[in-house]
């Protein structure tokens, strides 16, 4: 038997056939290795879906690999002689094959990178890393783009991303004649509206031994395990997409800030999870949302919001990542230092809203954006919550999480930990936003419009008390004058009185870990 030339590693996140580290594959000398470990399941404590979501796309694809011929070696999570970390399965299949090289794609994750990085001194043979291709923006062309920058500013990156991919251009020109609709893009759910049915996916006999599985190993984990319906194969997921695009895409610009309680999904895509492990293709997606506005079958508002979440903010947090770690995850601007309260992990809590966005977070590893930046994000905010910690429950809790689009989003947009590298302003708000947005303010044991007296929406001081906090410091911010201002002209007694309830709420029991 012929040695083996190539051993090709494939991570749970990178489950795309034409992945850079298959390229050039020869199944008559090559092996590919996919490894189960229980390291990558236990660094946070992963929502049980995540775990089964990874774990049976890896299957699903491993078979597929297999059944064009290509040698796999699979190794799975109760394999007795699993040593449960890349690095210990990478070493022990060099010593099963004794490949010429090792070929891998580069990682979504910082910590991962240094692991992999160390292959090569520590097996004594060549390891490529090649770049992952599945963006639509490589890493050195983001870092041209941010070079001399003092800020980053994602409009900017859009349009470049827009012109040079030719989406939704007419010319030299922005299709419409604006790049950006978001102004459109921000009303209610009006009574009446119902969201059609996004579609769920019954779990395979392969699905079902994961969910056994994990059921088993990570009960403890938070987060529902039976409740599993995400797609974990392309073509599910090229079905979940086109679903998407006939029955939801229509309204998804309208609708795309909205809430509602008992609506998790709304008029949202839910592709998130089958991006980012490898089963959707980001130009793909876009190119079939623009189809549908050409073909007068989606409004250009929605279209060019969902275009821009996919060519612009998802390119530009990945491209962000690479360029700030490891200093990003270390970012704390805002001195924030109270530990998570045991409500984000399931315990009860009084704020209705905070129940229904963690309570779908527990069912669906999903809550869609507004619910992650102005519910769970803002609490965070105002409260002053501890990043780190706020970092690791958002990288647990959501099946689409990945250390290169959760930690932008959270220490950037959501807690404004990096000091406006990323947003011009923190994403501040009192319940007046929550309750304009949706209706979960609605049967809530507070009252929305009410700051100092018994059912005062804990939004509402928590957010004047941050405001007063950081007053000093965001006075110097043109974006923040219109809150300083307002904390100005509040009445002396009314504003302390407001910070005195702050303080009881946030040394009191429903923030106890
Ligand atoms: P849609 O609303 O239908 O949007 C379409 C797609 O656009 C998404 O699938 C996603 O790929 C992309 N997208 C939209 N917004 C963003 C964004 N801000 N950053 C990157 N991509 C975006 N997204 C993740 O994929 N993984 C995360 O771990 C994650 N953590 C987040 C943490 C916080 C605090 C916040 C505020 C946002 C986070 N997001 C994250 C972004 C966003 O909330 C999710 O991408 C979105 O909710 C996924 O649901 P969807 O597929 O229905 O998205
Ligand atoms: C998140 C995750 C989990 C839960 N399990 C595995 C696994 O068993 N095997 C694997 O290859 N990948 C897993 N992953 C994804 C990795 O953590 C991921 O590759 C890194 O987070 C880098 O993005």
């Amino acid at each position: 038997m012929s040695k083996t030339a190539a051993l090709r590693v494939v991570l749970g996140d990178q489950l795309t056939p034409g992945l850079s580290a298959l390229e050039g594959l020869d199944p008559a000398r090559d092996r590919v290795l996919l490894m189960e470990v229980m390291a990558e399941c236990t660094y946070v404590p992963h929502h049980p879906q995540k775990i089964i979501l990874i774990l049976s796309a890896m299957r699903h694809f491993a078979r597929a690999l297999e059944a064009r011929g290509v040698a796999v070696d699979y190794i799975r999570l109760d394999d007795p002689a699993n040593t449960q970390s890349f690095a210990g399965e990478v070493a022990r299949a060099v010593a099963r094959h004794r490949p010429e090289r090792i070929i891998a794609t580069h990682p979504g994750e910082w910590r991962v990178l240094q692991d992999m990085e160390a292959w090569e001194k520590t097996l004594g043979l060549p390891v490529e890393i090649r770049p992952d291709h599945r963006f639509v923006c490589d890493l050195p062309r983001f870092r041209a783009w941010a070079k001399g920058r003092k800020q980053y500013r994602m409009e900017f990156f859009y349009r470049e991303m827009r012109r040079e991919t030719g989406l939704l251009m007419e010319g030299d020109e922005p299709a419409g004649g604006a790049w950006n609709y978001d102004a459109e893009n921000r009303a209610s759910l009006p009574a009446g509206v119902t969201p059609p049915a996004a579609p769920r996916f019954a779990p395979d006999e392969i699905t079902r031994d994961v969910i056994a599985l994990v059921s088993t190993r990570f009960g403890t984990h938070f987060g529902a395990a039976e409740s599993f319906a995400w797609p974990v194969t392309a073509r599910d997921a090229e079905a979940a997409l086109a679903a998407f695009i006939r029955d939801r895409l229509p309204r998804f610009g309208d609708y795309q800030d909205a809430m509602a309680a008992g609506q998790p999904f709304l008029f949202h895509s839910l592709i998130s999870t089958s991006l980012n492990i490898g089963l959707l293709d980001p130009r793909a997606i876009c190119i079939a949302a623009e189809q549908a506005w050409r073909d007068g079958l989606a409004p250009l508002n929605a279209v060019e919001g969902f275009i821009r979440q996919i060519i612009g903010w998802r390119e530009y947090v990945r491209g962000l990542y690479w360029l700030l770690m490891p200093g990003f995850a270390e970012g704390n601007a805002l001195s924030a230092k109270r530990p998570l309260p045991a409500f984000y992990w399931g315990a009860e809590t009084s704020m209705r809203c905070m129940s229904q966005a963690v309570g779908q977070t527990r069912d669906h590893a999903y809550a869609h954006h507004i619910q992650r930046l102005m519910i769970t994000g803002n609490f965070a905010l105002i409260a002053g919550l501890d990043p780190a910690e706020v970092n690791r429950w958002y990288l647990a809790v959501y099946a689409d999480a990945f250390d290169w689009v959760e930690l932008p989003n959270t220490q950037g947009m959501a807690l404004y930990a990096d000091g406006g590298v990323m947003a011009s302003k923190p994403y501040a708000a009192s319940a007046a936003y929550i309750n304009r947005m949706g209706d979960y303010c609605r049967g809530c044991a507070h009252d929305a419009k009410d700051a100092v007296g018994p059912r005062a929406c804990p939004f509402n001081f928590l957010y004047w008390d941050f405001i007063a906090r950081h007053a000093e410091d965001f006075a110097r911010n043109p974006r923040m004058a219109m809150p300083v201002m307002g904390l100005r002209k509040l009445k002396p007694e009314k504003l302390a009185a407001m910070r005195a309830k702050a303080r009881e709420f946030l040394d009191g029991p429903e923030m106890r870990g």
